[in-house]
């Protein structure tokens, strides 16, 4: 027997056990192991759940070893290292992701084969981890994929909320939302680390003590507590060996209950602090765009950042490591200002806990964190009340005042008496109610600012943060984003890849400005002919999605013309909606035969904030509009609606290489950059769309022939706004779309009632806030040349494959070697 004092003689003990073999033999052992070992039961007595379960651990033991191993080489080696700071992570189903990094596609295939078992029944088993509300969330996703995949050390921080994104489900048309309850059969990815707790303070007050020096310490007396407990996953790299960890916070009470309040009866008072203190991670916050001034988000954040940088200083960094030297070994990257609180708390920790001089702290501070800003929308900049703040994290707002009295002295210097840029420079925003700004506070303690493509950096650094780009020009930089080419070219579309690497080989999964190479098969005829088959077979696959998933029922053959994202008013789902009603109006009045109109089929996917009443009568009303032209026999199927309910991740992998027609048309200035544009365009779909966000850079890429531009440009509409913007005069002297929106407000679509179509109809014809009445009629003239260019299907076969070719830019690899250059190591 091996006592603990013995030496450890097994020389696995030391480095990682060998994985199963990559066999299919291998695999079925492994598997079978999984099932008796792991779910405790027997092949022939085992539910599809047990299966599933039991084949992500037989993966993930093919994945374990690199992980180990990549973890034992971080932590000898002394690279700094990305601390990717986020609240939200949409990652997406993980069982393909982790077939697809290790190259056991077809031996699971098999494996599970030579087992009775259909491996698509077991991946459709898995809910996605929906971590995250949107864009944001993706993009935080495809940023970890890639690090692994570039071998950069990152730790990918964030909340195991309990609950994800709600489920939507559509009652009478409209949106009704259901719990996520994701974890609710079992969660095979994670691994919980209960012993690495970590214990995050709240509330109380502080106190100010001179020391044997005379030197003043303040420290904080918090009023309660809760724990952090860390759950790690793993982020593999594309066939590289390398595996990443994201590292998910969830909050457990301190105190289970009170057994004296329990043994007296009064169970909820007894248990009532540990729902309060679990209700931190227990659900993600729907709003997309518009923050939430609520205590429990302040929790959030303040909850999983102070873990976040608790875990690294005291358990990543070495033992004893000199903190002066912190900047060389990390850089904590802030997803939007969600996690700007760990700004004062990397200086609550060195000034109070560490016994740093405030100066020496904060220039240690600041080199530590870079802030990237999603947004244009200035109701979108995130404050919180000073009275919140300081009751949460009474240390924090000192910190947080202290920060900006040295600031506003600098600005005083920098222009004497210019009273007034300093009050609109200030972290604090006076008024009725004094509130934190938090983007003033990113932008003061980080090294660098950025946006997320070229417009929105140029318009942030101009227009939404213009005083401290002129003070620190060189502060501020772009990076457009990305998307990872793994789960949304090869995994999402193994038609089309394997189509692009007989034509240039397979490096491009990794190098995707390797798609170039396919310029030249944009003449070619055969390969147009692959490429239309490669469409095809991915619509099909898709209305087979949508039949088993919706019962939809869609035709064959009809452009595929979709528009995917959250519902926002700036996204401008209306009018897309009044494109279609306004086709419906040229059948219905007879202007156009169906024979002669092309078919389309319009799909959506999108969901409205469960507070945001506009996006939800939207939604009612694209149902709406949507069951009436289904259901219309006169117009001969020529136009369909499809709106499957909970677009997500999942759904996204199949509606994406289906689409012939990307819909990307917010008004201009308004979507910072989109990526879902970049996905499509990259799985040949071409784009109509404004001159916004990554769309500009999309249309310099693939050029104007291969891109349907229309709309105002953002100082077209700002010109515009200034003037006194009155939608009615565009309602009065353009008859179509007179006739649209009166056809949309008449009731034809809601049963015969018009006032439940009023509220949308209403807003447009007298506030209609993103300008859709202004770019209604070039809209429509783009949609007319769309059609042109659909009805010859080479030259549009031509378009859709130079999109592909031109678009490899768009890689969140590329993104992240940015990031490199201009953030993280500049
Ligand atoms: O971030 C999106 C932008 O709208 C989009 O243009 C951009 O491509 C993408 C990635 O950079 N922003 C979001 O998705 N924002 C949120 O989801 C969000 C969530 C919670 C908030 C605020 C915003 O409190």
């Amino acid at each position: 027997v091996v006592g603990p004092t013995m030496p450890v003689r097994n020389p696995v003990a030391q480095g990682p056990v060998n994985p199963p073999a990559h066999t299919v033999d291998g695999f079925v052992e492994a598997f079978l192991r999984e099932l008796n070992f792991g779910q405790g039961v027997l092949l022939s007595r085992s539910t599809v759940n047990d299966q599933y379960l039991a084949l992500a651990r037989t993966v993930q033991q093919y994945l374990v070893a690199g992980w180990l191993e990549t973890g034992a080489r971080r932590r000898q080696g002394d690279r700094k290292i990305i601390g990717y700071l986020s609240a939200e992570y949409l990652l997406g189903r993980q069982l393909d992701n982790a077939l697809m990094a290790t190259t056991l596609g077809e031996i699971a295939e098999e494996a599970m084969t030579q087992c009775g078992l259909d491996l698509a029944r077991l991946r459709a088993q898995e809910i996605e981890p929906g971590l995250g509300n949107g864009g944001l969330g993706r993009l935080a996703a495809c940023f970890v994929d890639s690090l692994a995949t570039l071998d950069v050390p990152c730790i990918g921080y964030g909340i195991r909320y309990e609950y994800g994104i709600f489920r939507q489900t559509f009652v009478d048309d409209r949106q009704a939302e259901v719990p996520d309850s994701w974890l609710s059969l079992g969660s095979p990815w994670e691994f919980p680390h209960p012993e690495r707790q970590v214990r995050v303070a709240f509330g109380g007050r502080t106190e100010t003590t001179t020391d044997e020096q005379g030197r003043e310490r303040t420290t904080w007396v918090p009023a309660w507590d809760v724990l952090g407990i860390p759950y790690h996953y793993m982020v593999p790299g594309y066939r590289n060996g390398s595996v990443n960890t994201l590292r998910l916070w969830s909050a457990k009470a301190t105190q289970a209950f009170d057994l004296q309040i329990f043994n007296s009866g009064d169970y909820a008072e007894a248990v009532r602090s540990q729902t309060f203190a679990e209700n931190i991670s227990k659900v993600l916050y729907p709003e997309d765009s518009t923050p939430q001034g609520k205590e429990l988000r302040l929790q959030q954040q303040y909850f999983f950042v102070a873990c976040s940088l608790h875990d690294f200083i005291e358990n990543t960094l070495p033992r004893d490591f000199d903190l002066r030297r912190l900047p060389e070994r990390i850089i904590f990257q802030l997803n939007d200002t969600h996690p700007v609180i760990g700004i004062p708390e990397l200086m609550r920790i060195l000034v109070d806990l560490k016994g740093f001089e405030w100066d020496e702290a904060w220039d240690i501070t600041r080199e530590c964190f870079a802030y990237t800003c999603h947004t244009l929308l200035p109701e979108a900049l995130e404050v919180w009340p000073v009275e919140l703040l300081g009751r949460l994290l009474p240390r924090h707002l000192e910190i947080i005042y202290r920060i900006n009295d040295n600031f506003l002295d600098e600005v005083r210097e920098a222009y004497p008496g210019d009273a007034d840029r300093v009050s609109r420079m200030s972290i604090i925003a006076e008024g009725p109610q004094r509130a934190v700004r938090m983007a003033y506070l990113a932008t003061i303690g980080g090294s660098r600012v950025n946006g997320v493509a070229e417009l929105q950096s140029q318009l942030l650094r101009e227009k939404v943060l213009p005083d401290f780009s002129e003070l620190w020009p060189d502060k501020f930089t772009n990076i457009t984003n990305g998307v990872t080419p793994r789960r949304f070219l090869h995994q999402a579309n193994p038609l089309l890849s394997t189509l692009i690497t007989e034509a240039i080989g397979p490096s491009w999964v990794t190098d995707l400005e390797q798609l170039r190479g396919l310029e030249p098969y944009a003449d070619d005829a055969g390969f147009r002919e692959q490429f239309q088959a490669v469409k095809q077979a991915n619509k099909e696959r898709l209305y087979r999605e949508l039949r088993a998933r919706d019962g939809l029922e869609l035709p064959r053959h009809a452009m595929l013309d979709v528009m995917v994202k959250r519902l926002h008013e700036y996204k401008r789902q209306t009018l897309k909606l009044l494109h279609i009603v306004s086709l419906y109006d040229d059948l219905i009045s007879g202007d156009v035969s169906p024979a002669d109109m092309v078919s389309r089929t319009f799909v959506f996917g999108a969901k409205a904030a469960p507070g945001y009443y506009m996006a939800k009568e939207i939604i009612y009303l694209i149902n709406s509009v949507g069951r009436t032209i289904n259901e219309d026999k006169r117009i001969e199927g020529a136009l369909s609606v499809a709106f499957p309910a909970n677009y997500n991740v999942t759904l996204a992998e199949k509606v994406v290489p289906a689409a012939d027609l990307s819909e990307q048309i917010s008004l201009a200035g308004k979507e910072a950059s989109g990526t879902g544009n970049m996905k499509f365009a990259l799985n040949g779909a071409l784009t109509i769309g404004t001159d916004d966000g990554a769309n500009v850079e999309i249309r310099a890429l693939v050029g104007d022939d291969n891109f349907f531009l229309f709309g105002l440009t953002e100082p077209e509409a700002e010109q515009l706004r200034a003037d006194g913007y009155d939608p009615k005069t565009f309602y009065r002297s353009d008859e179509k779309l007179r006739r649209t929106l009166d056809l949309l407000g008449s009731g034809i679509f809601t049963g015969g009632d018009a006032s439940a179509s009023a509220p949308l109809v209403q807003n447009l014809l007298h506030d209609d806030p993103f300008m859709a009445l202004a770019d209604f009629r070039s809209y429509l003239d783009a949609q007319t040349r769309v059609d042109e260019a659909y009805r010859d299907s080479d030259a549009w076969t031509r378009s859709a494959i130079l999109n592909v070719a031109r678009t490899g830019f768009f890689s969140s690899d590329r993104s992240m070697r940015d990031y490199l250059d201009r953030v993280w190591l500049a």
